[in-house]
């Protein structure tokens, strides 16, 4: 052979494994089940949601299920949950398959499944605590942009309508549209004792932790009573709203709705 042939040669290998290489290397973050999108430990009431287009220039190739490439999420239940999954979002025909921590199918859906109405996929399945993948991906060929969301049920709902509904009973007499302000400490989920920020004792700060917070809201939030209450945002948004506003512990700072005295 001359040595203008191995020289040629010897480019081209080059150039094939330069090219597998670097294809291997561009794979997307979901391609594969051993580098999936990370949704975390799920939160109970918290959605999580995630947008991707499996059309085969982005690099999701295919390992499962229909022809089209894959998106794989994987997420953890921190205890035994009632998991939403779906594709309602999507503007085409999705396909979705649920996989166990071993990579094995454990539900699939194409169509009119429990949340969606139409060809975009959806699950909903009671799961036990542990870690789990979600596939997205086009029914047959298809592919485009895909919405993915995750979520489980707000874990205290069922807890505060017993509470609620016991509560009502207690109180069923009670001419609830002459409490003052809509608020009766009797009826409330006392999570701290309300009398340490009362204002009687006189301390250099009214600095409270995070935790002391939250307790002291909700507290006030669950002696609602009547339909004169105030208006409670979520407490994710008050944190969104407040924390990132709060100073040196001397008061708490709203953006929208003046400042909260505690
Ligand atoms: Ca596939
Ligand atoms: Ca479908």
């Amino acid at each position: 052979m001359k040595p203008i042939f191995k020289f040629k040669i010897a480019i081209i290998i080059f150039l094939a494994i330069l090219f597998t290489g670097l294809k291997v290397w561009s794979q997307p973050v979901g391609a594969t089940i051993s580098n999936p999108i990370q949704a975390g430990t799920l939160t109970p009431g918290i959605t999580f949601s995630d947008t991707k287009n499996n059309s085969p220039s982005n690099g999701f190739i295919n390992n499962i299920g229909q022809a089209s490439d894959d998106i794989y999420y994987g997420f953890t239940l921190a205890s035994n949950a009632e998991v939403s999954i779906s594709h309602c979002a999507s503007g085409f025909d999705t396909y979705m398959y649920l996989l166990n921590a071993s990579g094995s199918i454990i539900a699939s859906n194409d169509d009119l499944g429990p949340l969606c109405s139409g060809l975009q996929a959806s699950i909903k399945i009671s799961l036990a605590a542990g870690a789990y993948y979600v596939v997205s991906e086009g029914y047959s060929n298809n592919s485009g942009a895909i919405t993915t969301t995750l979520s489980i049920p707000a874990a205290s709902t069922e807890v505060i309508n017993v509470f609620a509904q016991q509560v009502g009973q207690v109180f069923s007499s009670l001419e609830t549209s002459r409490v003052p302000f809509g608020l009766l400490r009797d009826v409330a989920m006392e999570q701290t004792n309300l009398d340490n920020y009362n204002g009687t004792v006189l301390v250099d700060s009214n600095f409270v932790s995070n935790a002391e917070w939250h307790a002291i809201y909700q507290t006030l939030v669950s002696a609602s009573i009547g339909n004169n209450t105030p208006d409670f945002p979520e407490m994710k948004l008050i944190d969104s709203l407040c924390f990132n506003e709060r100073g040196s512990g001397i008061r708490i700072k709203r953006k929208s709705w003046g400042d909260l005295k505690i």
